[in-house]
């Protein structure tokens, strides 16, 4: 049987094995640069997802707002105090609109909005609180600290009704559970994990939640303000959050021009850097100064996308 001579390499062999690893070291380097060069694409085509489906939660809650809007006949307010029963007596402001909403509504029986067990609980809520309480309905925070919201009771005279006050709380009245009288809402699908109570410290006891939109870590919430079908924006609404609602105007101009959605509402999402910065003159056309750069990347209800 014929044997095969052993392998061997020749000089120029060895000097083809050592090119080649040259050659794949420059792959490599070329491949490095390649994902230099990809990362930051796909870092911004992430951030156009996310944008976008900002964008298409906003559109979601303006439906809600609508479905809210046939039911009671006007948007929800943006700023109102609501009492319980054992609390201070209502402010007039706050229990017209309560009025425009529940005509019927029965302003001595025993209600327990917060659901956390009694009946004395002062609940001022802000503008994103507001978003929340009318399209959410009477709500609780359960003992591991998450929100839970019911919507309203269908009893016209007992709208607040919370089927979270349970018959071990004080003042449980059988009313409470509510079920029998049917509900109505919540108006829109709000995902609990992104419920945040951002003035607890400020207003402990009253737990009324925000909400976050759905950049990935966001800590500023969304921002509704009302126009009260038209009657104007209150700047008491906007509290310290922003020093005014967007306006049509240029932005270099002092002189404030008439809002943005004059007869419905503004809903404001601080975009990707959780700033939702001072509001005032917007023009599409027209960059923000220096100092509301946070705005740029805002977005709204007036805008198809971000503010730039
Ligand atoms: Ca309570
Ligand atoms: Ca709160
Ligand atoms: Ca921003």
């Amino acid at each position: 049987m014929k044997r095969r001579p052993p392998i061997t390499f020749s000089a120029s062999e060895y000097s083809r094995r050592a090119f080649t690893l040259i050659e794949l070291m420059i792959a490599i380097v070329i491949i490095l640069i390649l994902l230099g060069l990809l990362i930051p694409a796909i870092g911004a085509v992430r951030l156009r997802a996310q944008q976008a489906q900002v964008r298409a939660e906003i559109g979601n809650l303006e439906t809600a707002i609508t479905a809210f809007k046939t039911d009671f006949g006007m948007d929800p307010p943006s700023g109102i105090i609501l009492y319980e029963p054992g609390s201070a007596s209502w402010d007039p402001r706050s229990k017209g609109l309560i009025r425009q909403l529940w005509p019927q509504y029965n302003f001595s029986l025993p209600c327990d909005i917060n659901g956390d067990g009694d009946t004395s609980d002062t609940i001022f809520l802000n503008a994103g609180e507001c978003l929340v309480f009318f399209l959410g309905g009477v709500y609780e925070r359960t003992s591991d600290g998450t929100f839970r919201i019911y919507g309203f009771s269908k009893n016209p005279a007992r709208p607040f009704l919370n089927p979270g006050h349970t018959s071990s709380d004080p003042g449980f009245d059988a009313e409470y559970s509510a079920t029998n009288s049917g509900r109505q809402g919540p108006y829109f699908e709000f995902d609990i994990s992104r419920f945040v109570d951002t003035d607890a410290a400020t207003n402990p006891g009253e737990f009324a939640p925000e909400y976050l939109d759905s950049f990935p870590s966001q800590q500023v919430p969304y921002l509704y303000l009302s126009s009260y079908g038209g009657r104007g924006y209150r700047s008491g609404d906007l509290g310290t959050i922003m020093d005014d609602v967007y306006r049509q105007g240029d932005p270099a101009s002092s002189t404030l021009g008439p809002p943005f959605k004059p007869k419905s509402f503004q809903i404001i999402s601080p975009g990707s850097d959780y700033q939702l910065g001072e509001g005032g003159n917007y023009s599409p056309g027209k960059n923000l100064p220096g100092n509301r750069a946070v705005e740029a990347d805002n977005i709204t209800n007036f805008v198809s996308g971000s503010l730039q």
